[in-house]
C-alpha cells in the first residue's frame, strides 16, 4: 500500500473521504460502545499530519503568550509535573457531521453521520494552565496554533482556532495528552490536543504548540468568513447571505445515533434499536424511537453514561408494523424540551445537522 507521510496512514475499517488531507468517518453500528476504541475514531485533518516521534514527546514545547502577566513556556513534562491530573469521558463530533444529508448539497466534506465518537481524555486543566500565567482583565479569547499545514501550501497552517476565554476557563476544559487509556494517536494530535466538551470538534485543536490569550475573538485559519459559523436567521439557498450575521459556533445540538441494528436489517418479531445520545451544553432527557415513519413514538430505556460529557446509551425493543421494507427512527431531546428535526434546518456550510437518525431494514 501506498503510504502518504505527509498525510498520515488511514485506518482499516472506516470510511474514507474524498480529500487530499486524511479524513476518516465511522459507519454507526461500529460506534455500537460506550467508548469507542481510538482504532475506531473518526478522524478530521484540514492538512498535513505533523511528525513527532515519541522520544520527543516529553519535550514537546506549549507557549502561552499574549494578554497574561507570566508568559510560560512548558514542556509537556512540565505540564504533566506541574498541574493536577484530570481524566474525562466526552463525546468529539465535528460541526459537518451529516453534511451529506443537506438538499440542496452544500461545499466541504460529504460526511454521514460518523464523524462522531465518544473517548476518555487524559490531561491538564486549561484554566489551570491559564490561571499559572496570570490572564489579564481584558482577556475575551484564547486563539490556539499547531504545526499542521495545508497540503502544498507549507507556510499556511490548515486550522488555528480558539475558545471563549468563559470556555478556556471552564473546569471541563483539558489540554489532553491520553485518549483511551493511552498516548494519544498521531491522528488526534499526539502529543497534546485541546478538549472543550460541547464545542464543534473545529475547538479541538491538535498538536497544540501555542496559546494566545487574546482580547478580541481570535481570527486564525479557519476562524472567519463563514468557517464553523452559523447564521443567526435562516439563510435560503442560492442567497449570498453578508458575513457579519454569521457567528462562531459554540455548542453542539441535541442528536442521537442507532448503532444497532446495522442497515439493512432484516428481523422478525420485535427489533432491538440501540444507540447513543448526546448534546452540548444542555443535557439530553429523553430518547424516543418509531418504526412507522414518526407517527407513533416509544420511550427509549436511557442509561446514565460516564459523566456529564459522556454519550449515554439508549435501547428499546420495537414491534415492527407489518412485514416487508421498515424505517426505524429515533430522536433525542434535551432538558430545555429542544428535540431532533426529520428533516436538517439548511444552511450555506452544513453544520449541524442533527435530523433524526433512519436506518432501513426489512421486517420478515
Ligand atoms: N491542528 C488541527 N487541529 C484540529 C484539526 C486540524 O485539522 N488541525 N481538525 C479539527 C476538526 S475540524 C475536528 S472535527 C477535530 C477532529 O478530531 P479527531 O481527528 O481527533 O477525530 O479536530 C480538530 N482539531
Ligand atoms: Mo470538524
Amino acid at each position: 500500500m501506498l503510504k502518504h507521510p505527509s498525510r498520515g496512514t488511514p485506518k482499516p475499517g472506516l470510511t474514507s473521504l474524498a480529500d487530499p488531507a486524511l479524513n476518516q468517518e465511522t459507519p454507526p453500528h461500529l460506534l455500537d460502545q460506550p467508548i469507542t476504541p481510538t482504532p475506531l475514531f473518526f478522524v478530521r485533518n484540514n492538512g498535513s499530519l505533523p511528525a513527532v516521534r515519541h522520544e520527543e514527546a516529553e519535550d514537546w514545547v506549549l507557549e502561552v503568550t499574549g494578554r497574561v502577566a507570566r508568559p510560560l513556556t512548558l514542556s509537556l513534562r512540565e505540564l504533566r509535573a506541574r498541574f493536577p491530573q484530570v481524566e474525562l469521558t466526552a463525546v468529539l463530533e465535528c460541526a459537518g457531521n451529516g453534511r451529506s444529508g443537506f438538499a440542496p448539497p452544500v461545499p466541504g466534506l460529504a460526511w454521514g453521520h460518523g464523524a462522531v465518537g465518544c473517548a476518555r481524555w487524559t490531561g491538564v486543566r486549561l484554566a489551570d494552565v491559564l490561571a499559572a500565567a496570570g490572564v489579564a482583565a481584558d482577556a475575551a479569547y484564547v486563539g490556539h496554533e499547531s504545526p499542521d499545514h495545508a497540503l502544498g501550501a507549507p507556510g499556511q497552517p490548515a486550522l488555528s482556532r480558539g475558545l471563549p476565554i468563559a470556555k478556556a476557563l471552564a473546569p471541563e476544559t483539558l489540554l489532553a495528552f491520553g485518549m483511551n487509556g493511552a498516548p494519544l494517536d498521531p491522528l488526534h494530535g499526539f502529543p497534546l490536543r485541546v478538549v472543550a466538551p460541547g464545542f464543534p470538534g473545529a475547538a479541538w485543536q491538535k498538536w497544540l504548540r501555542r496559546i494566545l490569550v487574546l482580547d478580541r475573538e481570535h481570527d486564525g485559519a479557519k476562524m472567519t468568513g463563514l468557517d464553523y459559523r452559523m447564521p443567526r436567521r435562516p439563510v435560503q439557498p442560492g442567497e449570498t447571505p453578508d458575513p457579519a450575521i454569521f457567528e462562531v459556533i459554540t455548542d453542539m445540538p441535541v442528536k442521537c445515533l442507532i448503532t444497532e441494528p446495522a442497515a439493512d436489517f432484516s428481523a422478525s418479531g420485535p427489533v432491538s434499536v440501540a444507540g447513543f445520545a448526546w448534546s452540548g451544553a444542555v443535557p439530553v432527557e429523553r430518547v424516543e424511537v418509531s418504526a412507522d415513519g414518526g407517527a407513533n413514538w416509544q420511550r427509549a430505556e436511557l442509561e446514565p453514561g460516564e459523566g456529564r460529557w459522556a454519550w449515554r446509551r439508549f435501547h428499546a425493543l420495537l414491534d415492527l408494523p407489518g412485514r416487508g421494507e421498515v424505517e426505524l427512527m429515533a430522536r433525542a431531546m434535551d432538558v430545555a424540551g429542544k428535540t431532533q428535526p426529520l428533516e436538517p434546518a439548511w444552511n450555506p456550510r452544513g453544520y449541524l445537522n442533527n435530523a433524526v437518525h433512519r436506518i432501513r431494514g426489512r421486517a420478515v
